[in-house]
């Protein structure tokens, strides 16, 4: 018997998706890879079970699905291949597909450098750029030549770093190994990873044990493991089959908390530390503190601060950025924790993007022990996601309204995600605002302003009376899209006088408010909210991302809004009318 792979419909969608963008790297006309798009975003959006669908031969019925699409799909559900796909690809040079990483750079200006410089690497791409051949190119010019190399330049320090979400369960797995072994006796997570940065070189770690060579072996030994780069007994170098690096240092059990200390870091706070102890006379390293050469024994963290006249202080915060001194006043923040979220906002439903039903989330959302949820479906003009009309919005209210009733004390408020348009209006008429709990105000195109002008837009949607919080403030994508030109100061400072909430967006690609600028937020009175910006059920589990980077911009619960019960949120919302 011939055994099929298992096709979804989120495989099927992902293939359609690629797909278009091999078109347009070919350089086929594009309607053809536009209707690839509308195909896998009407999939995506489908409630019915697509393998049904298939094998009921109803696919062609499906809005956005011709009979070439139909064909394809069939083929792909019952046969777990599809040949138009697997031949398409293999016509596309691999640096092709690698420049698509490029920011900036998107498959029509690949296909362009093709037919007109012959580009197919990288390597050629830069050197292209050094030699000035973009500047003349039909499409192209000095700019965007410029825009390219710095690309490029980006690339190869994104190359340097993961998302922190990635590594960190990797990272668990390990930890998880070694605990178990008989030759650690204590073993922690260190390095910027142990911080909740939201990017990560590498995974640190520190084990004590009697035993380093039998660790050393054991731990090299793992099956996550792929090429060990450097074996001895104080530290183990290797990649894992994911091609992270990983460093795990061994040492006695006295050094225990000295080296966890020294390898969590950050390198600044270290150096504070050190100039600190010298001011006391004392000296500190990675294996030991010493005051006039004596050794001071320290069993924990815990006993290192308390020697160097401090209270405790949580990694998340060693960054320099004030924590020593409040560690020495005694006012160290107590960070918010997952437990205190009370409820979510910035969910999306099959209204627009989202693949879940509106009831899915509520369902999702409770299990989780959640008390709300704010839905925020995209609004008019964002037709790409399928924004809601007038007749969407009260169809959804309707609904919202019934399952309230259904689900009580469970509450859903009735919230938009509404592009900020270039002007910096919201994207519908006030009569259509005055009916939402909740708007959030988001930028999702017009991204090439000059920051003057990006600032300007946003400060008018912040003044709008019936903007509740602001979205993702900056725009970025983790390791992939820089921010858009904003001065996010103004912005906060905006946010404080119209007492407008700002978004700390917990997708880990965003992770947008960065957690340095939630230090002056909170400075500011302004509140945080910690949305997953869910657009399927597992997605509101992304909060736990959020709430590490809120811990790490020193926020408490009584900073971010959705650690209010559903009563205090309902009296917040109504007092804003
Ligand atoms: P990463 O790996 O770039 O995401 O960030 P970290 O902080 O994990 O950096 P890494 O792996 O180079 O080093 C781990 C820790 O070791 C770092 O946070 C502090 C300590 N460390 C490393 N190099 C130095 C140094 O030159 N001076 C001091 N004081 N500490 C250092
Ligand atoms: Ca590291």
């Amino acid at each position: 018997m011939i055994s099929i792979p298992a096709v979804t419909k989120e495989s099927v969608i992902k293939i359609l998706e690629e797909i278009a963008v091999l078109l347009e790297l070919s350089g086929e006309n594009p309607f053809k890879s536009r209707a690839y798009q509308n195909a896998a975003r009407n999939l995506e959006k489908l409630d019915k079970d697509l393998l049904s669908l298939v094998a009921e031969n109803k696919l062609a019925e499906v809005e956005g699905i011709g009979e070439a699409i139909n064909k394809k799909v069939t083929e792909l559900v019952q046969t777990g291949k599809l040949e138009y796909y697997e031949a398409l690809k293999a016509a596309i040079p691999q640096g092709h597909l690698e420049m698509l990483k490029i920011p900036g750079l998107g498959p029509k200006k690949i296909h362009a450098l093709f037919t007109q410089l012959g580009i197919k690497t990288i390597g050629e791409l830069e050197y292209a750029c050094h030699e000035n051949r973009l500047v003349e190119l039909k499409g192209f010019g000095k700019k965007t030549q410029d825009n390219i190399l710095a690309g490029i330049e980006k690339l190869k320090l994104y190359k340097e770093r993961r998302l922190y979400a990635e590594v960190e369960v990797s990272a668990q797995i390990l930890l998880n190994s070694l605990q178990e072994n008989e030759n650690v006796i204590r073993v922690s997570i260190a390095g910027s990873l142990r911080r909740c940065t939201e990017t990560v070189k590498d995974i640190d770690i520190v084990a004590s044990s009697a035993n380093p060579a039998a660790l050393a072996d054991y731990f090299t030994g793992l099956p996550l493991i792929a090429a060990v780069s450097g074996k001895g007994t104080t530290k183990v170098s290797v990649t894992l089959q994911s091609g992270i690096n990983a460093d795990l240092r061994i040492v006695h059990d006295a050094e225990f908390p000295h080296a966890l200390l020294h390898f969590t870091g950050s390198k600044e706070h270290n150096t504070a530390l050190r100039g600190r102890a010298k001011n006391m006379g004392l000296k500190i390293n990675e294996y030991g503190l010493w005051k006039a050469e004596k050794n001071i024994v320290c069993r924990s963290e815990e006993e290192i601060f308390f020697h160097l006249g401090l209270k405790f202080i949580p990694p998340e915060l060693r960054e320099d950025m004030g924590e020593i001194a409040a560690a020495e006043k005694g006012s160290l923040p107590v960070l918010v924790e997952e437990k205190d979220i009370r409820g979510l906002f910035h969910i999306h439903t099959n209204f627009s993007d989202g693949a879940e039903s509106l009831e899915g989330m509520v369902q999702a959302a409770k299990k989780m022990g959640y008390q709300y949820i704010g839905i925020s479906d995209h609004s008019q003009s964002a037709y790409y996601a399928g924004g809601l009309k007038k007749e969407d919005i009260e169809k959804q209210h309707k609904l919202i309204a019934e399952l309230n009733k259904k689900h009580t004390p469970f509450y859903i408020f009735r919230g938009i995600e509404s592009d900020i348009l270039p002007d910096g209006n919201l994207d519908y008429d006030d009569k259509i605002l005055a009916g939402f709990d909740f708007v959030i105000a988001a930028i999702h195109g017009n991204f090439n302003m000059s920051e003057t002008e990006m600032t300007g837009r946003i400060k008018n949607a912040l003044q709008n009376p019936y903007t509740t919080m602001l979205a993702h403030p900056t725009g970025r994508l983790l390791l992939a899209r820089e921010p858009y030109l904003v001065n996010i100061m103004e912005i906060i400072d905006t946010a404080a006088q119209y007492g407008k909430i700002i978004e700390l967006n917990a997708n880990p690609h965003r992770l947008d408010l960065d957690w340095r600028n939630c230090i002056y937020a909170k400075k500011k009175g302004v509140k945080i909210s910690i949305n997953p910006d869910a657009h399927h059920a597992a997605g509101l589990a992304d909060i736990n991302w959020g709430v590490k980077i809120a811990r790490k911009g020193w926020l408490e619960k009584t900073d971010c809004i959705n650690c209010l019960s559903r009563e205090e949120v309902k009296e917040y919302l109504s007092r804003k009318f």
